[in-house]
């Protein structure tokens, strides 16, 4: 239908097997995926972003490791490996993925000082991305999300989503998830709580 939207999170090569921050199985879900973008009008991809020496890799903090939590001027902020770094090989999106029909690709992670795990606010859940406004203006207010990672920038996206008004559905066979210390089972639970439909 017109309104609805299909957006696809961070279906890249560094997220995939064989990244430098791969989720499990991420590359298996990309048929399903391009099921999904064949069946719907507007879709909306999102592209981890990063500055070679963003702030948000353990490299750029000297005595961390990948996967510890440091305060941030904008609040705790995990760390992670040099991932999605602008213009490599590991920031292109899958390369089975069907890109082709997406309408807008929103970037994130691009300022070195703060990081972005949701579609639509940086990780001081205060920036702007535009997603909503751009949405919006185009009329479209059901969305359907999937892609890497279900605990990080998929459900981050969601919530960010039901706050901004849109009806958002997650759909878990088309998404993969890191599970970091429970994160998996925390963010399910914070999306149902806050009225994201889990399908
Ligand atoms: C993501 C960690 C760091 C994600 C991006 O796409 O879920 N996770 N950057
Ligand atoms: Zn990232």
């Amino acid at each position: 239908m017109a309104d609805e939207a299909l957006v696809i999170i961070d279906l890249q090569n560094d997220f995939c097997p064989g990244g430098a921050l791969a989720v499990a199985g991420g590359d298996e879900i990309v048929p399903l995926v391009n099921d999904l973008v064949r069946r719907t009008e507007h879709v909306v991809l999102t592209q981890d972003w990063h500055p070679a020496g963003h702030s948000s890799f353990a490299s750029n903090h000297s005595g961390k490791q990948p996967f510890e939590t440091i305060e941030m001027p904008y609040g705790p902020q995990t760390l992670w490996p040099d991932h999605c770094i602008q213009g490599s090989l590991g920031s292109d999106f899958h390369s089975g993925l069907a890109w082709t029909r997406a309408e807008l690709v929103i970037r994130k992670g691009f300022r070195p000082e703060i990081d972005s795990y949701s579609a639509f606010f940086e990780n001081d859940h205060a920036t702007p991305t535009g997603l909503a406004g751009y949405l919006k203006e185009r009329g479209i207010d059901t969305l359907t999300l999937v892609g890497l990672a279900t605990d990080y920038c998929v459900a981050f996206s969601a919530l960010d989503a039901v706050k901004h008004g849109f009806q958002t559905t997650v759909r878990l066979d088309a998404c993969r998830g890191i599970d970091l210390n429970g994160s998996l089972e925390t963010m399910l639970n914070r999306m149902r709580d806050a009225g994201v439909t889990l399908a």
